[in-house]
């Protein structure tokens, strides 16, 4: 066994790094267990210094579960049904001004799939074409961040929801992001998905606190980009409730990934929220991403059944 293990950064509370990992390597039980541990233990493994083909991630996230197509078509890649690629192309994806600055890649924090009634447990990414500046992919621990709440709001959110519903737009979100963000060129994407909001992507209710079933703490479950309002509390007292897990959240310790070539990214999806930096507006940054299933099974569609 060739790789070895080191935290991702001193101090930070959470995270690994696995340098050297061979394909052979996740054949054997002992690893793909040890690597599930880091995974659920940890919420965040780089992968440095392997050699990466779309064969290694797709099978290296294999073990960490059965692997979702996506349910938003335009993000699959032709070549591998199990994986989306993102491509931040001022076309495809839009171009913003960003606090002044002109961008693509743009994304607020969030969690995967949170706009559905079942999240998926995780997601593993590669860089295919790393930006010339920007582009970092940050995350945020969701416990950690329950951890520093202070008790008094603990109790305040126990048993409360959140409606959240997709947005297609970087800006078009009340909790997504404070930078200010104007659209210069709204992307195909946006064109596309956008005008289907309401019959594809009806709201839907997730928790805001839940409990990591195999370690027992618990998470705030906070998704900026998305989230609507606290549901039965769409009133002044609510938003302002709201307001203050997000700013919470996004002011908790967070980790920014510079890419490298040949660099894996693992995060449990239902405990780091994550979101990306804008980038060169001019290049495209193009990323690759499996999708992990698994459902936490405390999701639900708001009014009813999804539209087919
Ligand atoms: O492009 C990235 O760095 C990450 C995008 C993202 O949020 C995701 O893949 O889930
Ligand atoms: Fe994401």
């Amino acid at each position: 066994m060739g790789y070895s293990v080191e935290a991702l950064r001193e101090g930070l509370g959470f995270g690994k790094q696995v340098i050297g990992l061979a394909r052979g390597d996740i054949d054997r039980d002992a690893v793909r267990a040890e690597l599930r541990d880091y995974w659920i233990r940890d919420g965040l493994v780089v992968f440095r210094g392997s050699q990466v083909t779309p064969e290694f991630q797709i099978a290296l996230s294999r073990v960490f579960g059965e692997l979702e197509v996506h349910p938003i078509p335009e993000l699959r890649s032709a070549a591998h049904p199990e994986l989306i690629t993102l491509v931040s192309d001022k076309n495809k994806e839009g171009l913003f001004e960003v606090d002044g600055v002109e961008s693509v890649a743009f994304l607020p924090w969030h969690s995967d799939l949170i706009f559905v009634d079942s999240i998926n447990h995780g997601g593993l990414l590669t860089a295919k074409t790393i930006a010339s500046w920007g582009g970092q992919t940050g995350f945020i621990d969701q416990v950690q961040a329950y951890e520093l709440l202070p008790e008094t709001l603990k109790a305040e959110i126990e048993g409360l929801e959140i409606v959240y519903q997709l947005c297609v737009n970087p800006g078009g979100s009340r909790y997504g992001t404070k930078s200010r963000v104007r659209t210069i060129l709204t992307g195909d994407f946006e064109k596309s998905v956008g005008p289907r909001l309401d019959t594809d992507y009806p709201p839907v209710v997730h928790p805001i606190v839940f409990v990591q079933p195999d370690t027992g703490r618990k998470v705030l479950n906070v998704s900026p980009f998305g989230a609507l309002h606290i549901l039965g509390h769409d009133d002044a007292a609510g938003h302002a409730l709201l307001g203050r897990l997000v700013d919470h959240l996004t002011a908790s310790p967070a980790y920014f990934h510079q890419w490298q070539p040949s660099e894996m990214l693992l995060w449990d999806n239902w405990r780091m929220a994550h979101c990306v930096t804008g980038a060169a507006p001019d290049e495209v940054r193009i990323m690759e991403r499996t999708t992990i299933m698994g459902d936490y099974g405390l999701g639900r569609r708001l009014h009813g059944r999804q539209a087919a």
